[in-house]
């Protein structure tokens, strides 16, 4: 008798006709099969899944390139089907979930044809921990394959645990025929089901991520009493040796990976690395907040990585153990046979190859690697991971960090008033557009928690289930917001960022003791200089000004656009975030 899991992969092979099944149990030899595979025989649009590269300097790393049309989310293409239109909340895409399975079925029918499915067991989550989810993807590409085993943890014990039951997360992946016109990632929480054609690229493709961790989660989350969100989790170890926890969310591409494995300027003092990505967070027995990722790699922008903004992640993608290293839509130093992209060396190599595989000409003017390119790699190679970063509990939360990517208005670092102020402030939260999502870089735009493409329900209903959570809590932590991304008029930024960013960390815990000052503003408390580490900092007294400046008179339109998007959500919207919007536009405009 067939068990849940192998009734729905063969109702599955039945709609998608592949040539054969293939059951993956997460080892490293079948991770080296599956390679051989990418490199000799398995094609997407003609071409390898995948190159080795220099075995010497870059161990067990191979290069992926995806259809030019592939190269990022596409958020227009995603849609999250609860049955209700009201529960998905305009911040999502919706279609009614029979419409949506028809119109999937169609571009499903015979999708593999000729090609390998691979089933893929994985736990998102410590198996024993209470945040384990335990899922089956099947996927049709190697890349995934290989991708999601560095992910998650991917083995054939998940079946195990699954047994019989129908407790499992289902995500049918295909990569179909690539035509964005038949390209759709479909959610359908109801049924803890993911459905995602015609794309290959990470966000879309590796459905642990986004999918499920986050649009699925969140939702379960909502449902029963915790949190999914974009999150990092680090310790942050003082020269006492005392670790305090912090999560993060910061929207995609605004240096969340730097941050989870900061390399501190302030002597002492050190970062310790649970999570770059995503934080599921519960209420533990001690009325506190405890956080856990769920993820068990790195999926990190490489543009802008190198020895000297993030040591620890070069680092860590040349340890080279039985996980592979993958990099996505990289350049490619032919001479060297090594990955290349912008910023990786001071100086240009001779001989490149575009993130396309054409002869790389400098003068065209044009990026080398995909801005949005980026690298796959096991968080267990991580040199400063946490002897946590597995616990089954979790850690326990001193602080929480909101940020966006601003140029003006938003200081450095500053402090919410309480939990209520801090929900409505990450609310308002606006953040510049990064090449992590299809359209136009640099557009402002409402990003609540750095959840707006991630929110796997109404995002009205969201703020009220952050605002229950605060409720539950005894002792609610601090809620801080941060922006490392602060302009001068000439367009400079202001904060030199990276280890320096430590400085902020530390006011931030002091903060959470109730040991460092701060001053109060209209928007919240901001650090008081004298409370501010600036030891060995090559900051001039007016940008330190100028990066704790609040561009009071410049709030005009930041209060109308904000106003516009809470009244989207109609009476979704919790009557605390509308009180807490007139006490800040009486202040300001007082
Ligand atoms: O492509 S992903 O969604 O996995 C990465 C990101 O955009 O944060
Ligand atoms: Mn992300």
């Amino acid at each position: 008798m067939a068990n849940a899991v192998e009734k729905w992969v063969e109702e599955v092979a039945k709609l998608t006709e592949p040539r054969d099944i293939y059951w993956c149990n997460g080892s490293e030899k079948e991770a080296r099969l599956l390679i051989e595979r990418g490199i000799k025989e398995e094609k997407i649009n003609g071409k390898p899944v995948f190159y080795e590269l220099n075995q010497k300097s870059w161990p067990n790393a191979y290069l992926h390139r995806s259809h030019p049309s592939d190269v990022a989310r596409t958020e227009n293409l995603t849609f999250v089907c609860h049955s209700s239109k009201e529960l998905t909340g305009p911040n999502n895409n919706w279609m009614a979930p029979d419409e949506a399975k028809e119109a999937m079925k169609k571009i499903t029918r015979g999708c593999m044809r000729g090609r390998t499915m691979y089933v893929l067991p994985f736990v998102m989550g410590n198996p024993d921990s209470p945040f384990a989810k335990f899922c089956v993807q099947v996927t049709d590409v190697s890349y995934v394959a290989v991708s999601m085993r560095i992910m998650t943890r991917m083995s054939s014990d998940v079946l195990k645990r699954i047994d019989n039951s129908d407790n499992f997360i289902k995500g049918l992946h295909s990569i179909g025929d690539l035509s964005p016109e038949r390209r759709l990632i479909m959610h359908f929480p109801e049924e803890s089901l993911v459905w995602s054609i015609g794309s290959g690229y990470g966000g879309n493709a590796l459905l642990g991520k986004k999918c499920i961790s986050l649009r699925l989660a969140s939702y379960l989350g909502f449902r029963e009493g915790w949190l999914a969100e974009h999150m990092i989790i680090i310790g942050v170890e003082d020269p006492k040796g005392n670790v305090d926890y912090l999560v993060a969310a910061l929207p995609s591409a605004c240096g969340k990976t730097n941050l989870s494995m900061l390399r501190s300027a302030l002597p002492g003092y050190k970062i310790w690395t649970l999570g770059d990505d995503i934080a599921w967070i519960r209420v533990g027995d001690d009325g506190r907040l405890w956080a856990s990722n769920p993820e068990a790699g790195f999926f990190g922008v490489a543009p802008g990585t190198s020895y000297n903004t993030n040591p620890c992640m070069i680092d860590t993608l040349k340890a080279g153990t039985f996980y592979p290293t993958l990099f996505t839509n990289t350049a490619l130093n032919t001479d060297t046979n090594e990955p290349w992209w912008e910023s990786l060396t001071k100086d240009y190599p001779a001989n490149l190859l575009d993130w396309q595989g054409n002869k790389f000409d400098r003068a065209s003017g044009q990026k080398c690697a995909h801005p949005n390119s980026r690298f796959t790699v096991s968080i267990n190679q991580c040199t400063t991971l946490s002897k946590d970063f597995d616990n089954p509990q979790g850690v326990p939360i001193s602080g929480i960090i909101l940020g966006g990517r601003r140029s003006n208005l938003l200081p450095l670092v500053y402090e919410s008033f309480d939990w209520d102020h801090g929900v409505f402030s990450g609310a308002m939260m606006g953040s510049e557009t990064t090449a992590a999502a299809q359209g136009k870089v640099g557009v402002l735009r409402r990003d609540p928690m750095a959840m707006l493409p991630f929110c796997g329900y109404n995002m009205g209903d969201y703020f009220g289930h952050w605002l229950k959570m605060g409720k539950i809590l005894k002792n609610p932590p601090k809620i801080f917001f941060v922006n490392w991304f602060r302009k001068d008029d000439a367009g400079k930024f202001l904060w030199p960022g990276f280890g320096e960013n430590i400085r902020v960390l530390k006011w931030i815990i002091e903060r959470t003791k109730n040991k460092a000052l701060a001053k109060e503003t209209h928007i919240g408390l901001v650090p008081d200089l004298k409370s501010f580490d600036r030891e060995g900092l090559s900051v001039s007294d007016s940008n330190m000004k100028k990066v704790f400046s609040i561009d009071e008179d410049k709030w005009d339109t930041e209060l109308k656009e904000a106003e516009e998007f809470f009244e989207k959500f109609g009476n979704h919207m919790p009557k605390e975030l509308h009180e807490e919007f007139d006490i800040l536009e009486k202040k300001l405009k007082g």
